[in-house]
């Protein structure tokens, strides 16, 4: 395999499945033990790099810029990142791609695309009905937008399928292309 820097950059709704599938992603690749992988866990960037910003339009984008930055420095020097914020606006992840290929790594984007009424359904933290009683101002996909992509390199839908078969989606390709 060829040792390209790589950021594997998931998108997708609260709930969607995406942080379970990123961790599951860097678990599996821990456990192959073939490189080093960085992950920037959402809630953590939440509380230290991006501690104080909201969920404005303006402080999201800084959130995926500031991810984007961190991932493409990793990248930069043949390192793995993995990120997982929801990154609502096709313009800043398509900034981050651009980011990402600039300092000659891959990028790879990842829609967890599982259904707004899926995640509703689980709401496995009970926000969906707080944003639905307007506890929760501007919450994706209820009061605040989320554009879809249409450069996704993989979608995943967790509907219906376990944790597992979704990491492997992702897997598979990047054993395929080299990348492990
Ligand atoms: C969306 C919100 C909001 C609003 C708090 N809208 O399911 P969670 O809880 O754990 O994941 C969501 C997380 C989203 O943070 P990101 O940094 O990924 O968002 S972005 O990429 O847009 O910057 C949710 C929680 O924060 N959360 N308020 N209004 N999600």
């Amino acid at each position: 395999p060829h040792r390209r820097g790589l950021v594997v950059f998931f998108t997708g709704l609260s709930g969607s499945g995406k942080s379970t599938v990123a961790r599951g992603l860097h678990d599996a690749l821990l456990e192959r033990g073939s490189r080093t992988v960085t992950f920037l866990d959402g809630d953590v960037v939440r509380h230290l790099l991006s501690a104080g910003l909201t969920f404005s339009k303006e402080d999201r984008d800084l959130n995926i810029r500031r991810i984007g930055f961190v991932a493409a420095e990793v990248a930069r020097h043949g390192g793995l990142a993995i990120c997982a914020p929801i990154a609502p606006y096709a313009a800043t992840r398509e900034e981050v791609r651009a980011m990402v290929e600039a300092v000659g790594a891959d990028f790879v984007l990842v829609h967890i695309s599982t259904p707004l009424a899926e995640c509703e359904r689980r709401d496995r933290k009970g926000l969906y009905a707080k944003a639905r009683a307007g506890l929760i101002p501007g919450f994706t996909g209820v009061s605040d937008p989320y554009e879809e992509p249409d450069d996704a390199d993989l979608e995943i839908d967790t509907t219906d399928i376990g944790v597992d078969r979704a990491v492997h989606q992702v897997l598979d390709p990047l054993i395929q292309g080299g990348w492990i």
